[in-house]
């Protein structure tokens, strides 16, 4: 029987009314994700419609996911909530944590000592709270949630920014903070700005050498990292419903690549074979009763034009196999156009390593056609040029692989099979020579590449591929090998040329496991005692933050003004800091270390205005703070893409930054600096960017009268005793400034505790 069985029933129950009263409501057919986020309305039955893009609204999701390097934090916040237990279904998994190096066994054992105390931190508070436990070695998140939990027509909210994965099986599922997820196991409402709906028609049926990770790589090229920025994504078609259920869920992974909130798509026979292959034939039953309200009415796919904001269409019988990168997943390139491209912009072509898994590809469908590959190898007599790393989804997928053999032919060539974890995908990876920074490149099944992210070494050009794709590169050792025409030189002298993958959809013989790694709360864990030492280096238990003074804020410095591209991995680096993620004093010393300096073209060094002495950005700030001056950060488009991480807005509320300016933000982590009480700002002009100088004194004024849809006024008193005053705006509703007031959302539910 499927978890939380009688959830899923009862969101089945109501939905036929909610749907209904929807439909009159707006007076036109609905699109799948209208109906979600209708049935999932904090009060209901709805009596207003919302605008898209413009009105927050309070939804009611009906589970929350949590990974460790993110839950460490969002259950140090909920334990201040002062509640007995989650209010809604809820989980923690263990998988960001764990380093690849020698191959799973010695890794995961690696992992469980080194990071025992939190281990046991985590597991302690999810016993006591009622939180279903994932145990290291058991799986990433969202191929744990999607083989166990997710369900089609349901909303849920998870603190990774990959959390979306779980559209695959037709859920609305959101990328959010851990004061969000707080939020939700508190028992109280989730907000969101209502969004705009883009939808992508696939025609045609994939084939040959194309996959579902093509189709994203491919929207990903259409719409850029920012393109989805506060839009939900709908898929439909028959290239939608020809497609297999987990391949729906490596879009809507990556779909967190190009900003957007989720991506969906509508209840179908692909989905039904996923739920009953994964043991929850009960949940496919209970979907197929409701199946009408579980896609859209039919008149919205019939004429999209009319119901979406934005209309993409893609024929999957034409679509090329993409190589996205390097340092951006939305740089796309048709593999038959890389030799020309590599040429023209100078990227090595010499493929050395190549890694397949993690989240978002590593279904039992990607692994078998990646071994249809592999098999290749011995019979054409080849040699596998490159490493090929493995990191399997979960330890059902994993052990349904090494039952099937292929395990067994990747071993042939020479892979190296990791712990079912994150590893390389964030950085944890213990590359050999890494640290020497040489220029080289890998191609990876995952989903981001920006600079650093896997090895940390800023020479490694990183390629986002199908798993296929990263195999045949493997196995030729070249970025450049097109294997829809190009032939490989076998070790007889002879060309060959590679078959185009085959697989299979969902295992044959069906999924096993053993030990899946789950571990069930006690049933009533009051008793359960959550130790956090004083002196741990890893864990650290939250002090509040100050409320605001009441005053507008003046004499701010600039503590940095970014130069282009900033991602919550610049300001907050993960691989080797992940270990402080339950310790914010400690985390803080990672502070912006990878933004670039607009003034010195500078990663991590910046000038003390009060000293006049160069130092990196942690310290400065450490030094501001000592000296109570409160300090400002100037970014770019797109500030803060990326991870859900919420570090990446406490660290600098940790420290005394006091307002974020930028161009414009990332969805997830303007939300985080609000709930932290930080000022998130946007310039009303763009070009304002290059009024910021060095030494600026900064003033923000308004904030007496700070009101929703108000803009404050910033002054600049530059240095030469010139000064600039510039409009600043921003999207704070009336909750959100109490947030501000508050010193942060989370004192506000205390408040309400105590
Ligand atoms: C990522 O893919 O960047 C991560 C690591 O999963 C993050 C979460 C984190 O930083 O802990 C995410 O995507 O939200
Ligand atoms: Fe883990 Fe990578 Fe997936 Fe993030 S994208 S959850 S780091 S596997």
């Amino acid at each position: 029987m499927a978890f939380d069985i009688e959830v899923i029933k009862s969101v089945y129950e109501r939905m036929p009314e909610r749907v209904k009263a929807a439909r009159e409501l707006l007076g036109k057919p609905l699109t799948l994700t209208e109906k979600i986020l209708y049935s999932h309305l904090w009060e209901n039955p709805a009596t207003q419609t919302f605008g898209r893009g413009a009105d927050y609204v309070d939804f009611a999701p009906d589970r929350v996911a949590m990974q460790d390097a993110t839950a460490q934090m969002a259950l140090l916040q909920f334990m201040q909530a002062g509640r007995p237990k989650v209010a809604v279904p809820s989980t923690v998994h263990c998988d960001h944590l764990i380093t690849a190096k020698e191959g799973a066994a010695s890794d995961l054992a690696v992992a469980n000592n080194e990071s025992k105390e939190v281990y046991d931190f985590l597991a302690s508070v999810s016993n006591k709270y009622g939180i279903g436990f994932w145990k290291p070695g058991a799986g990433i998140i969202h191929q744990v949630v999607l083989e166990n939990y997710a369900f089609p027509g349901g909303m849920m909210i998870g603190t990774d920014s990959h959390t979306v994965n779980a559209g695959g099986l037709g859920m609305i599922a959101i990328g959010v903070g851990g004061a969000d997820a707080c939020d939700v196991m508190a028992g109280l409402p989730w907000e969101l700005k209502w969004p705009k709906l883009i939808g992508v028609k696939l025609t045609g049926k994939l084939n040959g050498w194309c996959s579902a990770k093509d189709v994203i790589l491919k929207v990903a090229g259409i719409l850029t990292v920012k393109g989805g920025t506060g839009c939900i994504v709908e898929y439909f078609g028959e290239g939608a419903t020809s497609m297999s259920c987990t391949g729906k869920g490596t879009i809507c992974n990556m779909g967190a690549e190009i900003g957007a909130t989720t991506s969906t798509f509508g209840y179908d026979e692909s989905m039904e074979r996923y739920l009953r292959a994964t043991g929850r034939a009960d949940v496919a039953d209970l979907a197929n009763g409701v199946k009408e309200h579980l896609t859209a009415d039919a008149e919205v796919y019939a004429n999209p034009e009319q119901y979406f904001d934005q209309v993409i269409e893609i024929d999957l019988n034409t679509l090329e196999p993409y190589l996205n990168g390097p340092f951006t997943p939305d740089l796309a390139t048709p593999i038959s156009k890389m030799k020309e491209e590599a040429a023209k912009n100078g990227w090595p072509t010499t493929v050395e390593v190549g890694l397949i898994g993690s989240c978002t590809n590593s279904s039992y469908e990607d692994i078998s056609r990646a071994v249809s590959l592999a098999k290749q190898v011995s019979e054409k007599n080849l040699k596998t040029k490159a490493d090929y790393l493995i990191t399997p989804g979960s330890e059902q997928v994993r052990f349904t692989i090494e039952r099937d053999g292929f395990l067994d032919t990747f071993n042939q060539i020479g892979a190296k099979v990791f712990t079912n974890a994150c590893g390389p995908c964030i950085g944890m990876w213990d590359r050999m020579g890494a640290e020497k920074q040489e220029k080289n490149t890998i191609v990876h099944s995952f989903n981001r590449n920006f600079a650093k992210r896997a090895d940390g070494n800023p020479n490694t050009y990183a390629f986002v591929a199908s798993p296929e794709l990263v195999t045949a590169l493997a196995i030729a050792g070249d970025l450049t090998f097109n294997p829809l025409t190009d032939t490989l030189t076998n070790e007889n002298g002879e060309q060959v040329k590679l078959d185009p993958p085959t697989g299979f959809e969902l295992p044959a013989k069906g999924f096993a496991v053993e030990d899946a790694g789950y571990q069930a709360p006690a049933a009533d864990g009051s008793s359960v005692q959550v130790a956090v030492s004083p002196t741990s280096n890893r864990l650290q238990l939250l002090d509040p933050f100050q409320a605001w003074e009441g005053s507008d804020l003046t004499n701010l410095r600039l503590l940095i003004k970014a130069k282009g591209k900033c991602t919550t991995d610049h300001i907050s680096m993960a691989g080797p800091w992940l270990k402080f993620r339950g310790h914010l004093d400690n985390i803080s010393d990672n502070l912006l270390i990878g933004a670039i300096n607009f003034f010195n073209d500078k990663a991590n060094e910046v000038v003390n205005q009060e000293t006049g002495k160069a130092g990196t950005v942690p310290a400065t700030q450490r030094a501001y703070k000592a000296a109570g001056i409160g300090s400002v950060v100037v970014g770019d488009e797109n500030y803060g893409e990326g991870s859900s991480r919420e570090h990446a807005a406490m660290e600098p509320r940790h420290l005394g930054v006091r307002a974020v300016l930028v161009k414009s933000f990332a969805r997830i982590h303007e939300t985080n600096l609000k709930k932290q009480g930080m000022l998130a700002l946007t310039f009303a002009d763009k070009a304002d960017y290059d009024k910021i100088q060095e030494a600026d004194k900064i003033d923000i004024l308004g904030l007496t009268s700070f009101a929703p849809n108000k803009p404050l006024t910033m002054v600049l008193n530059h240095a030469d005793g010139s000064k600039d005053e510039i409009q600043v705006n921003h999207s704070y509703n009336d909750q959100q400034i109490e947030w501000f007031k508050a010193g942060g959302a989370l004192n506000i539910i205390r408040k309400s505790v105590s």
